[in-house]
């Protein structure tokens, strides 16, 4: 007691003891409450020390104060920080994320809880309030006692110290995974490295910097976009308009594929035999001079532009950030013909923001890992494997009411390329880079699974009437890996070719109509207006910054998120401008009129998401989403093959990006 007494005496004794208190409970919420996914001895670490700083920080406040009120502010903010920590133990409970800004405003999700909250609420909870009580009994009972304000120089001083331990805290979380607060794949990430409070005050940052935008933008602003593009819509070919009329669509992003890979051999034996044979197939079209267009969003980039025909953002993930966004996107479209629209992903669904930013497009359902067999030979790297995935995937995809609009993203062709041993059954390419070599043939295991996943649907009697849309999403060999991709093409990569590079497959299957191959060049930005218009879609009304690839009238330029820009005759790279297909360096006037339409059709679309102006724009016929209708809480009633979401613990634990 006397010991006790002694410490208590210290004159910052009860700040100290607060901010133990609450960054052990922080640490011991974190491990029974959340699936962060650790996996490595650094994120661990990170864990144990992240509470520290916003604690330090805080706290700190009440130490601006002295005497009895000076004691009781730290019981408050004590009690405040609990509540908030304990609000996301309830939230994360029922929809497996944390409480955002926008959820908070608009009470969507909250709304969605309801009578539920009493039910996730468990009477063990209350030990979560145990530091409170801790704090007030030492007060009530004097331990502590009252003391003096701290001097200016010392107060200064704790919040230095809680700056710079978040700063260090940040600088190891950045070296584990580049890119975190620029790209910010998930909350889960975010809570992870830094924590649950700083990712509260980052998401309060982010949230009034994106609603400061919305908030000046007005109707006005819309109408230089929809003049552009209105003068620059593109008219469909009519022998081809409603080809598919009341067909299902599938969507298929085939991760990280690249075009070079398609008809590329290692050892004699091609890398895609199934993508290749589609290259002939009678009713496939596939398109060898389209392009990849995302920016740091990748995967979510890619299904952005192609369900909305606008660009993705120069920073950040458009899913991450506008998910709040009124958005007029094809699973929306397609609802006011019949469609009933699916999403399959073998990874969880607060990956890039899934679950919010589906329902801003429209999406019915959301199959995510929660309905697959997630164990361990089934999973690698971000999730599950292609093979499994599109297998059990079957089951629910013959359910879904017809037609339908389903999209899968696939996941095993993903940096940094890794393979269970038993699933190779194709030779690694021979350059000095394992991540190169492997890429061959985690491409190899994909396009099998494709190939399993045609014979399924042929199968369950769907592919006669169904659409069938591949697309590599975005690049897998990064440039900082050229040297050694270039001793697999045989060819050096210079800024010309590695834009050249920037080449993905597209492929769209439709039954009954004679395909070929498409030498169009084109973007993801097209495909939108390319498959409407089959379906028999009239897209003349929406706002779109995409040109029907099929159209004889199709506008061959194809704008990159950085500026730069290729036709078929111009690439215009880094402000350089080379004349195709020999990579020549022409003068800058031969680029002038692509890149200036690149400069225009990026800044007006950058305008309409960053002012979200959407909600200005009426579509003749088109139905607003009513994002309140839906939810892509677990549904036990239709799960087949997943563990109900208490018992998957596999949540997260994804590997590292490129
Ligand atoms: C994760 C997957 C990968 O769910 O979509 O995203 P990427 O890293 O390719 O953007
Ligand atoms: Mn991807």
């Amino acid at each position: 007691m006397t010991n006790l007494k002694k410490c208590m005496s210290q004159p910052h004794a009860l700040y100290v003891i607060a901010v133990v208190l609450l960054w052990l409970k922080t640490y011991i919420v974190y491990r029974i409450e959340f699936r962060l996914g650790i996996d490595s001895i650094l994120q661990t670490f990170l864990l144990v020390v992240n509470p520290i700083s916003s604690a330090l920080f805080f706290f700190g406040f009440a130490l601006f104060f002295k005497g009895h009120l000076k004691n009781w502010l730290f019981v408050l903010i004590d009690f405040l920080l609990s509540l908030w920590l304990y609000a996301n133990v309830v939230y994360y409970r029922f929809f497996d994320d944390f409480i955002t800004v926008p959820v908070v405003f608009q009470h969507k999700n909250f709304g969605e809880l309801g009578d539920s909250v009493l039910a996730l609420m468990k009477p063990s909870d209350v030990f979560y309030f145990l530091d409170t009580v801790v704090l007030m009994v030492l007060i009530l009972f004097k331990v502590a006692q009252p003391k003096e304000k701290m001097p200016k120089r010392l107060l200064k001083r704790v919040f230095i110290i809680a700056v710079s331990v978040f700063l260090i805290n940040l600088g190891l979380a950045e070296i584990d995974r580049p890119g975190l607060l620029t790209r910010t794949f998930d909350r889960n990430y975010l809570v992870k490295y830094l924590g649950i409070n700083n990712f509260t005050l980052y998401d309060i940052i982010k949230s009034t910097q994106v609603s400061a935008q919305r908030a000046v933008a007005s109707s006005n602003d819309l109408v230089d976009a929809e003049n552009f593009t209105k003068s620059n819509y593109t008219p469909p070919e009519p022998a081809l308009f409603g080809k598919a009329k009341g067909m299902n669509v599938i969507y298929i992003s085939m991760e990280s594929l690249q075009n070079f890979v398609i008809n590329y051999k290692v050892d004699g034996q091609e890398v895609t035999p199934f993508l290749n044979s589609l290259t002939h197939d009678p009713n496939t079209f596939y398109f060898d001079n389209f392009f990849h267009q995302v920016g740091q969003g990748k995967t979510s980039d890619a299904e952005f532009m192609l369900e909305n025909s606008l660009y993705p953002l120069s920073q950040g993930s458009v899913f991450m950030t506008q998910a709040q966004n009124t958005f007029q996107a094809a699973p929306q479209i397609l609802k006011s013909e019949g469609y009933t629209s699916a999403v399959f992903h073998g990874n969880y669904k607060t990956f890039w923001n899934r679950d919010e930013m589906y329902r801003a497009l429209g999406y019915d359902k959301f199959f995510d890992a929660s309905y697959f067999d997630m164990s361990d030979e089934n999973t690698i790297n971000y999730g599950m494997k292609d093979k499994p995935m599109v297998q059990e995937s079957m089951a629910y995809l013959n359910q879904l009411p017809q037609p339908f609009y389903a999209k899968y993203i696939l996941l095993s062709n993903h940096f940094p390329f890794e393979l269970d041993e038993w699933d190779v059954d194709f030779p690694a390419g021979h350059t000095d880079d394992k991540v190169v070599n492997q890429y061959f043939q985690t491409a190899h295991y994909m396009d099998e699974a494709l190939r399993e996943f045609f014979a399924d649907l042929k199968a369950s009697g769907l592919y006669d009437h169904t659409v069938i849309v591949m697309y590599g999403d975005h690049y897998g060999i990064s440039p900082d890996r050229y040297d050694s991709l270039s001793q697999a093409l045989g060819e050096e990569i210079t800024p010309y070719v590695g834009a050249q590079l920037q080449r993905v497959p597209l492929f769209i299957h439709v039954p009954g109509v004679q395909g070929r191959t498409v030498h169009e060049y084109g973007g993801e930005v097209d495909v939108r207006p390319t498959l409407l218009h089959l379906l028999g879609v009239d897209t003349k009304d929406f706002i779109a910054f995409g040109s029907d690839l099929l159209s004889p009238q199709h506008r061959q330029i194809v704008p990159f998120r950085n500026g730069d820009v290729i036709t078929p005759s111009y690439s215009y790279i880094d402000e350089k401008c080379y004349s195709n297909p020999n990579g020549e360096v022409v003068d800058n006037r031969y680029c002038e009129k692509a890149s200036e339409y690149a400069k225009d059709a990026l800044s007006l679309s950058d305008k309409i998401v960053y002012g979200d102006l959407l909600r200005f724009y009426k579509p003749k016929g088109f139905k607003p989403v009513d994002v309140s209708k839906i939810n892509y809480k677990f549904d036990p009633s239709i799960n087949i093959y997943g563990k109900t979401n208490d018992q998957s613990d596999a949540h997260n634990s994804m590997n590292e990006d490129e």
